[in-house]
């Protein structure tokens, strides 16, 4: 089977909309066909300062989310990125390996650090991309379940893999990004120019999964549209209208085509109406089910050890493998 692997921070306590449909959606369906690790990525969570008790709990939390979206401990492993501690030790050898000036070009981390003011931007934040590219070669990944922002970390993660086997010999395998056409990026919902995002996002444009059901109805209804009242997918001229359509369709399964028909004559108001008890009905058992996950921390607790153990297998025969190619001497 090929392998499969992905992450998702735990700092915002709740995912969101374009998470869930960027990528953890992508990640419960590929548990089927693939050998699957997912993980949350508290390293990466740091590279922002964290309240250390609130990392923890939402550590837990999204590991319960994860869950409730239908990640199955049996079909995948689910692990924290913490507990494997070969995630930073293969992220040093990549550090060595990376250019500044490389590193210098990952927009990501120029539009986060362009936000806090570059003075106070850590260096974790900008070497944040090189951890990325050791969690995925790590566990010799075919394809990485991601939404398009990710795409240049995984164009970075290519490039480096290549340059370390041409360089130290066969190691690595080269991983491709999977990313869906149609939610490779899911639009704020009061700015559909921008992606929802838990940092550039205002409360009213974001959907955070764990909202009150009816709060979330309200932000769907209030949604920005256009003067037109056509509903009709254009990305680039009805941002807004095709968001909701893109959101609605993956939701219920409906082709796009299909919702224009089923909303010609109609005004935008109906396909908000709709779209907001689709909304309510995915969230309101996600939320109970990520409760039921925490309120039985133990078996939590008990499905990331377990994951975190087949995750250290898999990590240390490669982590093993790139130190000897290296050069380093072994510890006898
Ligand atoms: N709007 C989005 N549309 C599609 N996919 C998205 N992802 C995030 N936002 C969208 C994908 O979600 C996965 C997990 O993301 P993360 O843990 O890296 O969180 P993030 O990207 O830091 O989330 P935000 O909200 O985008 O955070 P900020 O505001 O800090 O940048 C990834 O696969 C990501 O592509």
């Amino acid at each position: 089977q090929p392998r499969v692997l992905s992450g998702i921070q735990p700092t915002a306590g709740s995912f969101h909309l374009g998470n869930y449909l960027g990528a953890v959606r992508q990640w419960v369906a590929l548990q089927e066909s693939h050998d699957a690790f997912y993980m949350v990525v508290d390293l990466h969570a740091i590279t922002v300062p964290q309240d250390p008790r609130e990392l923890r709990s939402n550590t837990r939390l999204a590991a319960a989310q994860l869950l409730a979206a239908g990640l199955d401990p049996d079909r995948c492993t689910l692990f924290v990125q913490s507990h494997v501690p070969e995630h930073a030790q293969l992220a040093w050898i990549m550090n060595c390996l990376t250019g500044f000036g490389e590193a210098s070009r990952m927009t990501q981390f120029k539009d986060k650090s362009a936000k806090q003011g570059a003075d106070r931007a850590s260096v974790g934040l900008f070497t944040y991309p090189i951890l990325q590219v050791a969690d995925i070669l790590l566990y010799q990944a075919n394809e990485v379940p991601v939404g398009e922002d990710q795409r240049q970390h995984i164009e970075l993660t290519r490039d480096l893999a290549e340059r370390f086997n041409g360089r130290f010999g066969e190691t690595f395998t080269i991983p491709a990004p999977y990313i869906l056409k149609e939610t490779a990026k899911i639009y704020d919902l009061q700015d559909p120019s921008i992606k929802m995002s838990k940092s550039a996002s205002t409360p009213k444009g974001l959907i955070n999964l764990l909202d009150e059901p009816k709060t979330t109805a309200k932000k769907v209804k209030s949604a920005v549209t256009d003067t037109d009242t056509v509903i009709r997918y254009d990305a680039v001229n009805k941002p807004g209208v095709s968001n909701l359509l893109t959101i609605h369709s993956t939701l219920t399964g409906t082709p796009i085509a299909e919702l224009e028909r089923e909303y010609e004559g109609k005004m935008y108001g109906a396909l908000k109406t709709d779209l907001a008890e689709i909304m309510v009905d995915f969230v309101t058992p996600f939320r109970e089910r990520t409760q039921q996950y925490l309120d039985d921390s133990e078996t939590l607790d008990s499905i990331l050890a377990k994951g975190a153990e087949k995750a250290r297998a898999v990590a240390a025969e490669t982590l093993a493998q790139a130190y000897d190619r290296v050069g380093f001497l072994p510890a006898k």
